[in-house]
């Protein structure tokens, strides 16, 4: 029995290349050499396509690296407030369209619920573009059983920060953070160096910022709560974390501005946190071998 087909069964298109998709099975390599991992589940937030921000290198390799049955995008994928503002579209952008809708055509079942700054995909939950399902939220099942509601997040605004015009206030100077950010990794690349977060950095040493996550996560947790699930996922606040409250567990899937993280369901239903930057690291640093271990030993 394969239980991650439950709820899919009008996937005819995935027979419709197999010889294609078996042989990149067979290889399960990425294009950089390393292996592709596969995953149950994949939950990726606040890409923020259209901006600068968007660390789209680092995306298309993770993107290139791992499969799974379902993919949530859970929103803020295509940023509409700032792409109203200026036009910004590079090539890099739609090779992340088109990775995602190859994924959506071929074994994967790919749900997106879009947030805040992609609202206007909203008008059209329920319906299904290519593949890619539309959903105001959703419940997802783990292997093991478990409710998960998945939404984006920005819901609880108004609970959360009392008004909305505060959330645009915050985007300008958060905006020029990111700025700042996109400069110095630019710098950081060119030296060979791996990228590294300043606006992540920077949004954990300040106090208020702490403190609106930390209510943030347990505004959500208790509005599941108040659903009956067993848990929650979202986004929104760019700040991956795992963490319970009473009987509810609260994932946030990070995003691809600061952090670089992805939230993933193993195939035994474990739950983890990726840290795509740290990942690629991994991969270029020399492997560690046994001489070395008793040199230092
Ligand atoms: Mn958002």
């Amino acid at each position: 029995m394969k239980p991650d087909r439950v709820g899919t069964p009008e996937r005819g298109e995935l027979y419709s290349q197999p010889f294609k998709s078996l042989s990149k099975i067979e290889k399960r390599i990425g294009p950089s050499g390393a292996p592709r991992l596969s995953f149950r589940t994949i939950w990726i937030s606040d890409v923020h396509l259209g901006t600068r921000g968007c660390n789209c290198r680092l995306l298309i390799d993770f993107l290139d690296h791992c499969d799974s049955d379902t993919l949530y995008l859970v929103g803020d994928i295509i940023d509409g407030w700032r792409m109203k503002k200026r036009f910004f579209w590079p090539e890099r952008h739609n090779a992340i369209v088109r990775r995602v809708m190859k994924k959506a055509k071929g074994r994967t079942r790919v749900v997106y619920i879009p947030g805040n700054h992609d609202e206007m995909f909203r008008q059209f939950s329920g319906m299904n573009f290519g593949g890619v399902e539309i959903r105001r939220s959703a419940i997802h099942e783990t292997v093991d059983g478990r409710r998960l509601l998945v939404i984006h997040g920005d819901e609880f605004d108004a609970v959360v920060m009392g008004q909305r015009w505060l959330a645009f206030l915050g985007d300008a100077a958060y905006n020029f953070l990111l700025k700042l950010n996109v400069a110095i990794n630019a710098v950081r690349r060119r030296f060979g160096l791996p990228y590294w977060s300043l606006s992540a950095h920077a949004k954990h040493k300040v106090k208020d910022a702490v403190a609106f996550i930390s209510r943030f996560e347990e505004t959500v947790a208790h509005a599941a709560e108040k659903r009956r699930v067993d848990g929650v996922v979202c986004g929104h606040i760019h700040t991956a974390e795992e963490r319970r409250f009473g009987d509810i567990a609260y994932y946030n899937d990070g995003d691809w501005v600061e952090s670089c993280t992805a939230l993933v369901e193993h195939h035994d239903g474990r739950m983890e946190i990726l840290r795509w930057a740290e990942e690629v690291a991994r991969r270029a640093a020399p492997a560690i071998t046994e001489p070395d271990l008793e040199e230092a030993a």
